[in-house]
Formats: structure tokens, sequence, C-alpha cells
């Protein structure tokens, strides 16, 4: 078992750096990560791409798959960080817990396999990061959006209490969010078997803020308890902020023990009022459970859509819808319209595209065209998918790339620096997404 190398002569590979600088006489420097590493049972290589993170033991990387091309995220434990049985114990408790998961909204153990120097799992890769990364960008979510992220979350947690698991640790950073834009339930390290109440465990774990107060005072851990845990996810996306956060630790845990988060802003609809209340209930037997929630209003009216928007993936909230609107429509007006004999004539020159990046400031622009190439009706919309200018407001599904007078879309996207203005290619991008359906 060994971490496959690829063959040098005395200089690192690409990507690799060497051990720190050994003293003289020092037995030879080895690489220190190697960017292929094989599974020893199968022979299959991997290509390790960038970092996303660290949890728990882990580095987590993207990771590709070189004879097929697919994409997960590793979770790499080196053995040295297993320095006690526990910690073996643990890891292999997750791998066990999760490899026979199969649920749209959890995410999918693809594989695991073992190196001489690591532990490797290889997970579902969520493109679109987490659902804490999400609210950072955001700050917080309209109700239909809250919606969506619910039922997702609640679709998987009704498959995990269903074979007899609770998750333990639903918290905005274990919701990872698909390329299709669906919620899913990771890392379930701390996940555990239902027992009958008597013999529940009585530890302590997860993150402080979304803890169950029948957890906080060792009263044991029953599925009541996420349903806890996801009313803090559904208030923390609602009003932008976790419902018991505080500067102290023990004030935290006396606003948990006795359910007392700040009052719910007025604008909070009716039916978003009352299940926040009634999960956030300090009895455990007093909350709904996830078939009641599943049927409560705020679930049952109004819109839901089927996935978070695309457009949460890649901009904040446009800050001044006037300034903005008026900034797109002198776009839209620059890029492809222009007066010919008294009559506005459509244009797509590449000079006028340049001009407004150089004149633009943060915007997100998407264009799409509902017409043959000789008439073209191009729609100018923001990411939110409001038309800004043009004939129509398609759905953002509906976005088809333009094509003017044979000019490639893609030709027409344009950066400049971190501000992006991407014209056509951002709808080529939602077609791609769109279209997987
Ligand atoms: N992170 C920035 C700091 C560089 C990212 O850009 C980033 C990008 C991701 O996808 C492109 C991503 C996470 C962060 N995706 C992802 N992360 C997962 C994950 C699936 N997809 N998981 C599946 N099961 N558990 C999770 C978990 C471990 C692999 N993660 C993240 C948790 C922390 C880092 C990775």
């Amino acid at each position: 078992m060994v971490l496959h190398m690829e063959p040098h002569l005395g200089v690192p590979d690409r990507g690799q750096t060497w051990a720190s600088s050994k003293p003289v006489g020092h037995v030879a420097a080895r690489p220190v990560h190697s960017r292929i590493v094989t599974d020893p049972a199968t022979g299959n290589r991997y290509y390790r791409g960038r970092l996303l993170g660290k949890g728990g033991f882990a580095r987590c990387y993207e990771m590709m798959e070189v004879s097929s091309g697919r994409m997960f995220a590793a979770k790499v434990i080196p053995r040295v960080k297993l320095t006690k049985p526990q910690h073996r114990d643990k890891v292999e408790r997750e791998i066990s817990v999760h490899r026979v998961l199969h649920h749209k909204h959890v995410v999918k153990f693809e594989k695991h396999f073992e190196t001489e120097d690591s532990i490797i799992i290889l997970l579902e890769l969520c493109n679109h990061q987490s659902l804490a990364h999400l609210l950072r960008k955001r700050r917080v979510m309209q109700e239909a959006d809250a919606r969506c992220c619910l039922r997702h979350i609640l679709l998987g947690l009704q498959y995990l209490h269903a074979r007899g698991l609770v998750h333990r640790d639903l918290k905005l950073a274990n919701l990872f969010i698909s390329g299709l834009m669906e919620v899913k339930i990771g890392d379930l390290g701390l996940a555990t078997r239902l027992r009958p109440p008597e013999s529940r465990r009585r530890t302590v774990c997860g993150t402080p803020n979304y803890l169950a107060p029948e957890v906080l005072e060792r009263r044991g851990h029953g599925p009541e308890a996420d349903v806890w845990s996801l009313g803090c996810v559904m208030y923390t996306l609602l009003i932008g902020r976790p419902p018991f956060e505080s500067r102290d630790l023990e004030e935290t845990y006396r606003a948990i023990r006795h359910a007392a988060y700040p009052p719910l802003p007025p604008l909070l609809s009716p039916s978003a009022r009352s299940l926040l209340t009634a999960m956030l209930t300090q009895q455990p037997d007093y909350r709904p459970t996830l078939d009641e929630i599943l049927t409560h209003d705020f679930l049952t009216q109004g819109f839901t859509p089927d996935r978070l928007p695309l457009a949460f993936s890649s901009v904040p909230p446009v800050p001044s819808a006037k300034t903005d609107h008026s900034f797109l429509r002198r776009a839209f007006d620059a890029l492809f319209k222009r007066k010919e004999d008294g009559k506005e004539k459509v244009k797509h020159e590449e000079g006028d595209v340049k001009q407004f990046a150089t004149e633009s400031g943060k915007n997100t622009l998407a264009c799409s065209s509902q017409s043959s190439a000789s008439d073209p009706q191009v729609n100018l919309c923001d990411e939110s998918g409001m038309l800004v200018q043009g004939p129509s407001k398609p759905p953002v599904s509906q976005f088809i790339p333009v094509k003017l007078s044979g000019t490639s879309p893609v030709q027409m996207g344009i950066s400049k620096g971190k501000q992006s203005m991407y014209l056509l290619f951002s709808c080529t991008r939602s077609q791609v997404v769109h279209g997987e359906r």
C-alpha cells in the first residue's frame, strides 16, 4: 500500500512541495503530498485538486478519478491524526453509517480506500458549497427559498429517521448545495442509531448554537433534537442570525434551556412564525414531527421552488435596484441598439461591450433571445431573472444563448478584474445547469 507518486528525478513534480529543508546528512527528502493518489485495492488513480476546507481530522479536497473524469469531494484523514483507538472507531462508524445511505437529499457516499498514510473518503461533490457559505453572501433568504431548503432537508431527514438514524449535528455548514441547487444533508460524523428513550446517548455533541435543550441537559437525544436544530436552521435562514447567539457561552446555554430567542420580526408571515415557534419548543414531546412539518401551512401554502435560484450561488442581492436597473438599461442600449436613419436597430459590436465593461460596476447580466438571428429579440435580465430591458420576461430556466449575426455567445462574456460582467456566457451556464433536470 503506497501513496503513488509520479516518477521523479530528484525534483518535485509540479504541485508538489518538498518536506522542509533538512539538515545536512538527513535521509533524502520526500514530497509531502502527491497530487496523484492510488487506491491500492483497485489501482484506480485520483488527481487531488484544490483544498476545499478542513473538518475534524480531515483535509478536504476536490478529487478527480483519472479514468472517468468524475469529480468528488474527498476527505483525506492522515493516519497520524488518529492517535487514539476511539478516533479510528469514529471514522469507521461514519463510513459504516454513511455508505449504505442513498437519498437525493443526503450527500452520497461514493467510496473509500486507504493508502499507506491516509484514509480517503470520496463523497458527492456539491458545487455550490454549503448553506453557511450562501447565507454569508446573502444574509437572509426569502420565505419561498427558505421553504425550498426546508423541504429538501425534511425529505433527507425523513429518510435518515426512517432508517433509525438521528443526525445530531444539523447546521448550515453541514447542509450542502449541489450543482443543481438542491440541498443535501452531509457530515454524518455524529449521526447515531436511534435508541429507546431509556438507553439514549447522553453525550453532548454538536455545535452549541443548535443544540437542543434536552441534549444540553443530558436527557438523551431523540429525533426531536433534529427538529429543534432544523428550527434553528430555519430561523437563521429567515432572520440572518442564529436564534441562540451571544458572546458568552453560558448565556447561550441559558437561552437554549429556556428556548428564549429574540422576538420574530413583524414582517415574517404568520405561518413561518407559527412553525418556528413550534419547532423551537423547549419540551421535545411538543415539537412537531417531520410529517407534521411537511403538512404545515408554511410548507404547503405559497409557492415553493423546486431548487434554490442559481443566482444565489454567485452574486449578492443587487444593493440598489434603482441605480442598477438604470445601469442595466444603459448597458442594453449600448449593446444592442443603434440609431440608423432615425430607426433603432440591434447591434452587437464587441467594442461596445468593452466600453461598458470598463464603465460598469459589479453587475451581473444575463441575456436571452426568443427569436431568429435575423430578427433578434433580446431580453436583458439581472441574475434574479428580473427583466431589465427587452420584449418579455422569460423564466431563467428558459434562457437560451443569444446568437446575433453569428457571434458566439461566449465571446461576448467579459470580465474585468474581480468585478465581472457576464453577458451571454452566464445564460449559457444557466442553460447547462437547468438542462440537467
Ligand atoms: N471552499 C473554499 C475554501 C476554498 C470551496 O470553494 C468549496 C467548494 C466546494 O465545491 C466546489 C465544496 C466545498 C467548499 N463542496 C463540497 N464540500 C463538501 C462536501 C461536498 N461538496 N461534502 C460532502 N460530504 N461532506 C462534505 C464536506 C467534506 C468533503 N465538504 C466540505 C466541508 C468543508 C470543506 C469541504
